[in-house]
Order: structure tokens, then sequence, then C-alpha cells
């Protein structure tokens, strides 16, 4: 059965709205999955590390007709061909996609959880999924994404649409 799938990009190292952009190409090409809409970029400021520098983070909306196993191997696969590093937890990365919803499944499994475990902490998710889809009820939570962003610690983190994406 088809799913509607929202992916989570960001990007804080090398040319990071263009690594954003070619993501959104390519899992346009990942076979069964067609991309049907994407919120702005926001160029947001970096939650959990200090001194890193600032990222440019955004949704887009799939619909899906693979498995949420199969989407994030083909995820995984686009952030190796673009070139992505895996040294620590929470590096620097030219990309990271995260499967943030899989139409209403809950996963829990060994490498992948759905939804994404930190989504509703996180504004510079929150921001763009209102921007797409603000009655979104979390399905473990049973929140919309309007009520979460409303109720989201670190009020002070800076996310700002970058227009024209
Ligand atoms: N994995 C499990 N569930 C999922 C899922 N729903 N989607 C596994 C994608 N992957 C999932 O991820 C490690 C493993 O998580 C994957 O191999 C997959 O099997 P990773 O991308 O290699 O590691 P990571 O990105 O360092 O960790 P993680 O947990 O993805 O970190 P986050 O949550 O992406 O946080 N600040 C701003 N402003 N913007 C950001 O985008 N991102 C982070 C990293 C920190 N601060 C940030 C941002
Ligand atoms: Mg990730």
């Amino acid at each position: 059965m088809t799913k509607i799938a929202y992916i989570g990009v960001g990007s804080n190292l090398g040319n990071k709205i263009n690594n954003c952009l070619e993501a959104v190409v390519r899992i346009d090409e990942i076979s069964g999955c067609r991309v049907t809409a994407q919120s702005d970029f926001y160029r947001t400021q970096p939650v959990g590390v200090k001194g890193q520098d600032w990222y440019v983070n955004g949704v887009i909306v799939l619909s899906a007709d693979i498995s949420a196993r199969d989407l994030l191997k083909g995820l995984l696969a686009i952030e190796v061909d673009m070139g992505r590093e895996r040294k620590k937890k929470w590096d620097s990365r030219i990309i990271d996609l995260d499967i943030l919803l899989f139409g209403e499944e809950v996963i829990s499994e060994k490498g992948l959880q759905v939804p994404h475990p930190l989504m509703h902490l996180r504004r510079f998710v929150l921001a763009p999924m209102v921007s797409l889809a603000p009655d979104l009820v979390h399905p473990v939570l049973k929140k919309s994404m309007a009520e979460l962003l409303v109720d989201s610690p670190e009020k002070e983190q800076s996310v700002v649409p970058m227009g024209g994406a």
C-alpha cells in the first residue's frame, strides 16, 4: 500500500543548499518513491553540539510504494554516494537524511525507529513540518505538528526560512 513519508534533510558542510537540493533529486530517483512536496529550506542554529557551523534543514514529502526498511537503505546509499563520512555521532555532515514519519507506522527495530525519536523536540524539524502539514497527528504522541511546535523546547533556537527554495 502506498504510504506518505516525511523525510528530514540537513546539511552543515560544503555547499549546504546545493547538497539538500541534490538529495531531493536523488530521493525522487529511488525506485518506488516520488517526491510530492517540499518545505522551504531553513537556516538553523546547531542543536546538541557546540561549535558546529549552522545547518540548512528542510522536510520533503514522499509517496512511497516500498517498505520503510527499503526507503532507509535508499537514503543511506544516497548519503554514502554524496560523500558523507561517518566519524563520530552528530559530526558535521554533507547530508543527513532521516525518516521522520512513514504513514502511521510505528517501528522500533535495530537501526530503524519511526517516528524519528527526536523529531517532536526539534524546531528545525517541526517548523518545516508545520508549514507542510500543521494538522498531521504524531502516531505515538497523538498531537498535531502545530501543537508539538508550540510545546517544543529550545524556543531561542534560530530557525529562519531561506526563501526561494
Ligand atoms: N536510524 C534509526 N532510525 C532512523 C530513521 N528514522 N531515519 C539509524 C534515519 N536513520 C535512522 O544515523 C545513525 C543510524 O540511525 C542510521 O544508520 C540508521 O540505521 P546517522 O545519520 O548515521 O547518525 P547521526 O545523524 O549522527 O545520528 P542521528 O541520530 O541521525 O542524528 P540526528 O538526529 O540526525 O542529529 N542541528 C540542526 N540545527 N540541524 C540538524 O539537522 N542534526 C543533528 C544530528 C544534530 N544537530 C542538528 C542537526
Ligand atoms: Mg541521521
